[in-house]
Order: C-alpha cells, then structure tokens, then sequence
C-alpha cells in the first residue's frame, strides 16, 4: 500500500501527507533537471531536494554537492522508491519517461515529468489507463506534465481574454516557433515532436479542444538546414470545431528565441510574445533606432513560467496531488504529434484519432 491509498480504498488521512516539506528526487541532471534542482533549491518554499540521479554519476555528484543533504541515487526506479523521496521530478530522456512516470504511480508519488509524457500515443495512453485506475481508487491525479506555457502570465492572461469573450469567438490562432539554433541532429521530425508539441498543447489550451488533423507544408529550406531535412516547416492543425491553427516553426533562425501566438477571432484579435521589455533609443549616423532586447532562449522567455509550473506542483504534491496539464493532455500531444510526423513524412493531412477518454477525477 502506498502513502495515498488505504486499504479500503478511502482517501488518506491528513497525517499521510507529506508534512511541511515536500522531498523531492530530481531523476536527470541535464540541462532542464539541473535547472529544476537550482530552481527547488532557491527560489521554491515548501521543498528541498534530496535525491538526485543521472546516468551520468559525475554530473549527479556535481548537482549534489550544491544542495546540503542530497543524496546520488544512481538506479532512477530505486530513487523513486526511496522512502525519504515524497515526489519525483522526470527530467530524463523521453525514452525512459514511460518507466519511470509508471514507477511513480505505483509507489504513489506525484510526479512532474518533463515533455515528452512518453515517445508514442500507444504508450502515453498505457500511462493515462494506469493512473486513471489509480484515481478511480483514491479520487487523486499523480502526474503532471511539463507543459510550463501554461503557466506562463502571457499565456494565462490571453485565455483568460478568449475566455472572457471579449474578442469573440476564435476563428485562427497563428504561432510562431523560432530557436537561434539546435544541435546538428536536431532532425525535422524533432521538430515536431521537440518544438511544435509546445504549440500543440497551447492550442489545447487556449482552444479548449482537440485537434482533429494535421498537415505539414515544406516551405523552402533554409540553407542552414542539414541535407534532406527541412527547416523551416509550417503546420497546420484543425481543430475540432473547424478553427485552423498554423504553426511557423524554424529552429536554426541564427537571431534568439522568439515564440508568439495571435489569436484572431470574431471581434478583435490579440497577440503575446513580443519581448517589449525595455525599448531603448539610440542616435547614429544611418539615423536613429528603436530597439528591444529578445530571449535567447527558452529558459529564459520561460523563467517565470518554469518557477510558477513548480511552486504550484509543489504546493498540490504536498496535498498528495497535481495541478496542472495531466496524462491525458500528455496523451493528446503525443497523438498529434505522431500524426504531425506521419504528416510530414506524407506530404498529406493526417487525422489524428485520440482514444475514448476514460471517467474519473480531472
Ligand atoms: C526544446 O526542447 C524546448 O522544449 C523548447 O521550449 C523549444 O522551444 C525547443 O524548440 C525545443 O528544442
């Protein structure tokens, strides 16, 4: 039996949840994992990390040793068992996710897992079935995905305006999807499946509906593309109510990180993502200049967002649950996503086809 189940199946009593610190075990110390354990470490309340675990030990014992009292538990299953770990935060590579985030649901322990939920729909939805049996149990959701744009103050305040229907109804939603660069293998599936899936789960998000079908148009590539890919792509997603999605994504811009999404709808249209921070005014011989700084990249225009997405799964772990995008929107990205490949593999509209949704608590 776990700390959130009881025999009869009840919910547990208070004193089984976690007292006033939530213990975590960040399972991947690469770049995300390592930023989530500075992150838990300075500027969360109410967690301490004291487990760490990477494949590569060298890296965990670096991690480690700038937290007083973590430990390096090197086999990620045994990790997530350790009796002192109350939650686990999953910043591993996708392949092993499906593992791991099943492992949490066992022990019943909440769990943060970084994008990809899994590598393919048939075993996100295998993760969707195992934890909708244990909510059916315990009436709790154990894991969230790391979809951090929804918590982004953009991001909110724009659904919250669709929501307000002050604009009216949305008819398009346009995205655009820039990266300064990418490592050399960085493939154009990838970039459906490592980028565009962001854009995926915000036209869930704001839309509050699944997409239906996607197509990937090849435009001209880029000469910085590698040989035989593309790059850039555009995608389109219908959703399932008719409105058309279209997603820009270019990932080897050689500018900074630039992600904007405009909606258009019946009344008025809005947009997020123009980095007007401070606007600085230069004079010079060619004429004078009006100029902004933009994001590098996405730790960055995504800062704010990573620490709101963790102080919030903080505060509901230590109530035994999530708060935040769930298994079956990690489901749903991974659905579209395989669909996007099979698209752009094509050249043709791919549907997407998305399982019976199962009952229980959101
Ligand atoms: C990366 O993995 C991310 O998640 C970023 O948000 C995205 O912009 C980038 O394209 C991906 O490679």
């Amino acid at each position: 039996m776990t700390t959130a189940e009881t025999a009869s199946g009840v919910l547990p009593e208070l004193a089984d949840v976690p007292p006033a610190e939530l213990r975590v075990a960040v399972l991947g110390v690469g770049m995300m994992g390592a930023d989530h354990v500075a992150r838990l470490h300075s500027r969360i309340s109410g967690a301490r990390v004291v487990v760490v675990s990477d494949a590569f030990a060298e890296k965990a014992q670096q991690v480690a040793a700038e937290v007083p009292g973590c430990r390096v538990i090197p086999d990620p299953l045994t990790a997530i068992a350790d009796p002192e770990v109350d939650a686990v935060v999953i910043a591993t590579p996708g392949q092993f996710h499906q593992e791991q985030v099943l492992a949490c649901i066992e022990h019943g322990k909440p769990v943060l897992c970084e994008k990809p939920l899994t590598m393919d729909a048939e075993s996100s939805l295998a993760v969707v079935r195992a934890e909708d049996a244990y909510a059916a149990r315990t009436a709790r959701r154990l894991v969230q995905v790391g979809f951090m744009r929804r918590f982004d103050p953009e991001y909110a305040q724009l659904r919250a305006l669709i929501e307000s229907r002050e604009i009216g109804d949305p008819l398009v939603v346009h995205c655009v999807h820039r990266n300064a660069a990418v490592h050399p293998d960085f493939s154009s599936a990838m970039m459906i499946t490592d980028s565009v899936v962001h854009e995926v789960d915000v036209a869930r998000f704001l839309l509050d509906e699944e997409i239906a079908a996607v197509t990937v148009l090849r435009p001209k590539a880029s000469r910085h593309a590698q040989a035989g890919q593309s790059d850039p792509l555009l995608v389109i997603f219908e959703m399932d109510s008719g409105r058309i999605v279209d997603v820009e994504c270019f990932v080897r811009t050689g500018v900074a990180y630039e992600v904007r999404t405009e909606v258009v709808a019946e009344d008025g249209s809005a947009m997020i993502g123009l980095d007007l921070g401070l606007v600085r005014q230069t004079g010079g011989p060619s004429g004078a200049t009006r100029s902004t700084a933009i994001a590098p990249g996405f730790r960055e225009r995504f800062g704010r967002a990573y620490d709101i997405e963790v102080q919030r799964w903080v505060d509901a772990a230590r109530r035994g649950t999530i708060d935040g995008p769930g298994v079956w929107d990690g489901y749903a990205a991974a659905a579209v996503c395989t669909a996007g490949v099979e698209a752009l593999r094509s050249g043709r509209r791919t549907e997407v086809g998305l399982a019976e949704r199962g009952g229980g608590p959101p």
